[in-house]
């Protein structure tokens, strides 16, 4: 691809600096504890700093340079996506929920640190999102207010945490395709489209150019999900860097590979259409998009 604002070579480029710049100012907000801690802070820093691709920051941030905001305005938010996603994965392992051993190519959390910790390594975390927004100077407080208010919502029963239920409760190898829908846009694509949303608030967006960022989030973050089962029928635990369902609900199962393959194409297809609002602006995003339909884990 080729884009207006650089080659694809250069939007990677971008793309590695601001996942380093996205790792120093989480490491910012962790360092310097009370020493007792140190074992929940260690057990905290393995997954955060585990190697995670940062798409959520990347999005919000690229959200950030359609509206001009300038990125000390949106560090506390990134970061916060960021702490807010983890907690997520720390949790879903845990044995009562999804019980993953293998997250990132290493031993989940709980492995290493035992459900204790690992359940208030995820708390903690999901609390400090929050907490660095609230008290970010960067920020008005109405900006703050609506951006909190938002994650608590996409976190919270009609969020993640209902998505996370549904699926622990009415998930199973063949199921009906709105449950499959309703798990997975609230587990996985809602906090996409927070982090487009929210950047969409601190840039006073209008209603038209903020529809158009959570149409481009919401097919995005299906056409990641649908990827995620396909890599879920076709991965090896090696490759794919973490365990593997296979009695549970995937949209490469229930629609076929074959098709399924055809749909993370179409919701590409339609997130890259949503943004054409910024037209001459969008290139990263449109490279956003085109580099998670060729992710392989
Ligand atoms: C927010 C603490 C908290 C709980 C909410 C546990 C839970 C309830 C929800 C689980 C949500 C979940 C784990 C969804 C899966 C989303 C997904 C496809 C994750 C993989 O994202 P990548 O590929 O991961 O961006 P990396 O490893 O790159 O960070």
């Amino acid at each position: 691809m080729a884009a207006s604002g650089g080659s694809m070579e250069d939007v990677v480029k971008y793309f590695q600096q601001t996942r380093e710049f996205v790792d120093d100012r989480l490491r910012e907000y962790m360092g310097g504890g009370e020493p007792l801690l140190d074992i929940l802070q260690e057990s905290i820093n393995y997954t955060l700093f585990s190697g995670g691709k940062r798409i959520r920051p990347l999005f919000c941030f690229l959200v950030g340079e359609l509206f001009d905001i300038p990125r000390r305005k949106l560090v506390s938010l990134a970061c916060a996506l960021e702490m807010i996603h983890t907690a997520s994965l720390i949790m879903d392992d845990l044995p009562h929920m999804d019980d993953g051993q293998i997250r990132r190519g290493k031993p989940a959390n709980h492995v290493i640190y035992g459900q204790d910790v690992a359940a208030l390594a995820s708390i903690g975390l999901l609390t400090k999102a929050y907490e660095i927004v609230l008290e970010d100077p960067a920020l008005s407080d109405d900006k703050k207010v609506r951006v909190v208010s938002k994650l608590a919502s996409v976190v919270g029963i009609n969020g993640m945490v209902g998505g996370q239920f549904v699926d622990l409760k009415y998930s199973k190898e063949s199921m009906d395709f709105s449950i499959l829908d309703y798990i997975h846009l609230h587990k996985t694509a809602s906090l996409f489209v927070a982090s487009g949303t929210t950047a969409a608030i601190v840039g006073d967006a209008t209603k038209e150019q903020t529809d158009a960022l959570e149409s481009y989030a919401n097919n995005v973050g299906f056409a990641f999900q649908i990827l995620d089962d396909l890599l879920d029928v076709r991965g090896k635990v090696g490759e794919l860097g973490k365990s593997m369902k296979q009695d549970k609900g995937n949209f490469a199962k229930s629609y076929g590979v074959e098709r399924a393959d055809q749909l993370v194409e179409e919701y590409t297809g339609r997130a890259l259409e949503s943004i054409r609002i910024f037209d001459g602006r969008n290139n990263k995003l449109i490279a956003l998009g085109l580099m998670l339909l060729k992710r392989k884990s």
